[in-house]
């Protein structure tokens, strides 16, 4: 069983699909994550995870839970193609490479520019980070990560970081299962409005 099958299992079935927006920097491990947290049998060849700036990555449902991947490195102009998505999102999944200690501070940004934004602020979208990359050398801390993405200032949705290794799949588990709890705290059938 892919570890989305089980969270399918615990959110319950037969409620309404669940969407799940998975952003993050180019080369953070979306691409990869996303690939250990399907079901075998619906994993995708391996020149589907090329990185493509601006665009979509990954789009696939499984169990009822509808996951789409972007990248928020890509131009300014690509930004609406991904913000578009923003409002029927029931939660956010926020990958960092904790190895790149330079580029945390873009990450920052981003994230900083996806939590001010009207369809995001004030919503009580679950925010799931991962702290990728845990096994390479010199990988943060995940309270460094928590402490250098300024997560302690997020007030209006729950939020939960994890050291994972996309490779291996450690890590991957424990923030799954963190947010299939979120989701179905959260009476899902009235989160579209
Ligand atoms: P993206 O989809 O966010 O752009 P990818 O990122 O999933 O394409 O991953 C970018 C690179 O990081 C890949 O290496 C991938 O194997 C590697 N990677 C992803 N997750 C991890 C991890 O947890 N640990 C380590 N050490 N590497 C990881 P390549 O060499 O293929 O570019």
């Amino acid at each position: 069983m892919g570890l989305l099958d089980k969270l399918s299992v615990w959110l319950g079935r037969g409620r309404a699909e669940v969407t799940v927006l998975v952003l993050g920097l180019d080369n953070s491990g979306k691409s990869t994550l996303l690939q250990a947290l399907r079901p075998p049998d619906a994993r995708a060849p391996p020149q589907h995870a090329a990185p493509t700036v601006g665009q979509t990555q990954e789009h696939f449902t499984s169990g009822g839970v509808a996951f789409s991947a972007w990248d928020v490195s890509g131009a300014p102009r690509h930004r609406a193609l991904w913000e578009r998505h923003y409002r029927r999102a029931h939660a956010v999944i926020f990958v960092v490479d904790s190895a790149d200690h330079l580029r945390l501070v873009v990450a920052r940004e981003e994230l900083e520019l996806l939590l001010a934004h009207p369809d995001m602020f004030g919503r009580r979208v679950p925010l799931l980070v991962f702290a990728n990359k845990h096994d390479a050398p010199h990988a943060l801390a995940p309270m460094q990560v928590a402490a250098a993405l300024g997560l302690e200032r997020i007030t209006d949705k729950p939020w939960h970081i994890c050291a994972s290794c996309a490779l291996s799949g450690a890590g991957l588990a424990d923030g799954v299962a963190w947010l299939a709890r979120q989701l179905r705290d959260a009476h899902l059938p009235h989160a579209h409005t």
